[in-house]
């Protein structure tokens, strides 16, 4: 026997961050989070079941994974969904992004999403985008908003196994049409904690988790509304908040970390004085300007000044099937 189907899924970037977990082993977060899917970064996934193969086998971009990598992301996800399937069957991944993998630009939420989507099709599971985000989520936390186009919440759910802590679309990709993410990539090294290990020692370590997890549950409404009404002052006021909130997290935990480095650190100056543009880092130093198309211009130079490459993405829609 062999299966396959191919899926493409965009990656996400999070305007309430997450970071940190209560449960490590299904991604179960500490608070909720809330993504812009993007538009301009799509990972391409094909997955091929096949009877002869006695383990999963991944690559991206051409390159084979690690047996770790494999077992502790996407190998997560295919556990169970061969457990759904009902039968021990390994699977061969080949996935593609068009943007650099592991540069703090979503690369793993994006493959985990689009592994997802195609194995549901290929195994012709019949799971909805809701389940299908719960399975993602086991993969790799992020994952899971990359399931819906739009601005996409993840509610942390509150049980033990994690049947609450799933993702759905709060607007669609057309509530914000001139909404705009543009990315300076400066960097497209590997990091050196990845966020899995930098969670997990935030957790253990910053005495500011608490204050910001207070912060996020205080603020979380305020954010919805302003994109509701497309407030874009308050928007981007938030979303600087946020991602300074969870930066400043990082940098408390101990030993301390930070993935911002000093273009960062220009960009949020430039971003403040400019004032019609908001920030938000990943955990990596590349930034995402939000800001409204009739800026974006002025965005692209500064970041191009700086010596950044650079995407521009608008929002997008969730993940599709390729049909060869
Ligand atoms: C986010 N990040 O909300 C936050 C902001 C990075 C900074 O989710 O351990 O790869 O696989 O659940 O999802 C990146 O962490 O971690 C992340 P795992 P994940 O987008």
């Amino acid at each position: 026997m062999r299966i396959e189907a191919e899926a493409v899924a965009p990656a996400n970037i999070a305007v309430v961050k997450y970071w940190g977990k209560r449960n490590k082993q299904l991604n179960l977060p500490l608070n909720d989070s809330l993504s812009i899917t993007l538009e301009s970064l799509q990972v391409r996934s094909k997955v091929t079941f096949d009877e002869n193969l006695n383990h999963d086998e991944i690559f991206v971009n051409g390159e084979r994974l690690s047996d770790y990598e494999t077992r502790e992301y996407a190998g997560r996800v295919l556990e169970i969904i061969r457990k759904l399937y009902g039968k021990r069957v390994f699977a061969r991944i080949e996935s593609t992004s068009n943007f650099p993998s592991s540069a703090g630009l979503a690369s793993s939420a994006a493959g985990i999403a689009a592994l997802t989507f195609a194995s549901n099709a290929a195994l012709n599971l019949g799971l909805d985008d809701k389940e299908l985000s719960k399975i993602a989520r086991v993969g790799s936390g992020s994952a899971c908003r990359s399931m819906f186009g739009g601005f996409v919440r993840w509610n942390k759910g509150e049980s033990d196994e994690g049947d609450d802590s799933f993702c759905e679309q709060v607007f669609g990709p057309d509530h914000w049409p001139n909404l705009v993410d543009v990315i300076g990539i400066f960097k497209e090294e590997k990091k050196k904690v990845s966020s899995r290990s930098g969670m997990e020692s935030s957790v253990a370590s910053s005495s500011l988790l608490k204050c910001r997890l207070r912060f996020v549950e205080e603020t979380f409404d305020d954010i919805i509304k302003a994109i509701r009404d497309r407030d874009v002052n308050s928007f981007f006021h938030l979303t600087m908040r946020h991602s300074n909130s969870m930066h400043a997290i990082i940098l408390d935990s101990w030993p301390s970390m930070s993935y911002l480095n000093d273009k960062s650190f220009v960009v949020m100056d430039w971003v403040h004085e400019f004032g019609k543009a908001a920030y938000t880092f990943d955990a990596g130093p590349n930034p995402h300007i939000l800001v409204l198309e009739e800026n974006v211009q002025e965005v692209v130079n500064f970041l191009e000044g700086l010596g950044a490459k650079v995407i521009v993405s608008k929002i997008g829609k969730g993940p599709s099937l390729v049909r060869s």
